[in-house]
């Protein structure tokens, strides 16, 4: 059982609204990772401030606001670079689809981007990601660019090279900064430097020192051309769980809007532990915050708030916990021709696809009742509201850990094929 959400019970029963107030921002940064969580420094004083003064409904409606800012948020990225740079390709890799997928950015050695493009997320229709077109044409002049692809729309901007970056992507970056937005340098084709200097050099080769003479020479390249501190990040679209990826995504979920990191956390893809882990604390995130709502709404007199969280919501909730982590059906099947193993001995291993065995467990409603029941007893009334509040936060982290589980095995099985 969650320390606060207890101490919450507790205290609201007993009118300690100090105490809870006290304990509110430590508990929370314990909960989010080292990226940050949805809720805005605003946000986090406001509810600490409701919870000083017992305002319960205010606490109510900061936390409803907050979820469904992160739920309704709209996030347009845009890619940029020359020709054949790898854009697309980023693209598809985000949008977790193959370069053969239907919907898939088109991605060819000819020069296939013309003008500028929007590919939506197929899970997270509210993501977009723009394809903008080269940089290395002849038509290309910095200072009216950025005017032209609307670039107030764009969350962020990716300027992406497969080589050395161009005057003209120092001077974007330069116009990107002066317009207040936020940009990343994102070098691709690192597996290929690194294929061939190994074949040119096969006894003096050494991989770290080659990523690093690369970095270097970007950086050096970029201040050259007065760039001051560029942040560079080496990938390589084939293998994202490679190289500097991880902290592009650690880097670019830090520097988002609160509400707008819960939706990208979701549609990163589960490249390592870590990086699943990291959805994981999104998600536990919300249903913590959930919880604590309802349990705010519990102690609201004539506040009736449920609205049922029987086996259909139960089901749909593991449901969406399985597409966060690409467990849906599609790509499991996917994973099974990945891995050459029958679809059947696959779906055997994982725990999360037996819905009805999982809510089989009744531990959690005894488990909810009895906790609500300690802490609520003081008061009498919100003990059933109270105790639907918990039967939900338990189920919720229930079919959390089981899909983390499962994603994280099948991780471990695709890692024994990428390595053989
Ligand atoms: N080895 C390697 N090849 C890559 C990588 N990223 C892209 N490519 C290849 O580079 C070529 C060009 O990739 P695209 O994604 O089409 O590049 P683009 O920037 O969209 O090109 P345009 O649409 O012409 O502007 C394709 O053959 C890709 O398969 C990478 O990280 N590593
Ligand atoms: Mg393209």
């Amino acid at each position: 059982m969650d320390q606060f959400i207890s101490a919450f019970l507790r205290g609201a029963s007993e009118n300690n609204f100090q105490q809870l107030a006290k304990e509110f921002l430590p508990h929370y940064s314990t909960l989010i990772s080292k990226a940050g969580g949805m809720l805005s420094p605003e946000t986090l004083t406001g509810i600490h401030k409701a919870l000083q003064e017992g305002n319960l409904s205010d606490v109510m409606s900061q936390i409803q606001e907050a979820i469904s800012a992160a739920e309704n948020a709209v996030l347009e990225v845009a890619v940029i670079g020359q020709s054949g740079t790898g854009k697309s390709s980023f693209i598809n890799a985000l949008r977790g689809l193959g370069h053969e997928a239907e919907e898939s950015a088109d991605v060819g050695t000819v020069e296939t981007t013309m003008c500028k493009t929007p590919y939506q997320h197929p899970k997270y229709p509210k993501v977009i990601f723009w394809d903008l077109p080269g940089t290395g044409t002849p038509n290309f002049h910095a200072d009216t660019y950025l005017d032209k692809v609307g670039f107030a729309n764009y969350d962020f901007f990716i300027i992406i090279s497969s080589s050395r970056f161009s005057l003209n992507d120092a001077l974007l970056a330069q116009k990107i900064k002066d317009a207040g937005k936020k940009f990343y340098f994102v070098r691709t084709k690192v597996d290929s430097d690194l294929y061939n200097e190994q074949n040119a050099k096969p006894i003096t080769f050494q991989k770290q020192k080659v990523l690093q003479q690369i970095r270097d020479y970007c950086v050096t390249n970029l201040i050259k051309t007065g760039v001051t501190e560029p942040r560079i990040f080496l990938i390589s679209n084939f293998d994202l769980g490679m190289f500097d990826f991880p902290k592009l995504e650690e880097t670019l979920l830090k520097e988002l809007p609160g509400h707008k990191r819960h939706m990208f956390a979701l549609l990163l893809p589960n490249i390592s532990d870590a990086s699943i882990e990291l959805k994981k604390h999104f998600l536990r995130e919300k249903i913590w915050l959930e919880a604590l709502k309802s349990a705010a709404v519990s102690f609201i007199p004539f506040m009736t708030f449920f609205k049922g969280f029987d086996f259909p919501e139960q089901e749909q909730c593991l449901k969406d916990y399985r597409s966060y982590f690409g467990l849906d059906d599609q790509s499991i099947e996917e994973i099974a021709e990945k891995l050459g193993a029958p679809l059947a001995d696959i779906k055997g291993e994982l725990k999360c696809l037996d819905f009805w065995s999982l809510v089989k467990d009744n531990s959690i409603i005894a488990q909810a009742t009895s906790a609500a029941e300690a802490f609520c007893a003081v008061k009498g009334g919100p003990e059933s509201s109270a105790i639907q509040a918990l039967k939900v936060y338990y189920r919720r982290t229930q079919f959390l850990n089981i899909v983390v589980d499962d994603a994280k095995h099948l991780l471990r099985k695709m890692e024994t094929v990428n390595v053989a």
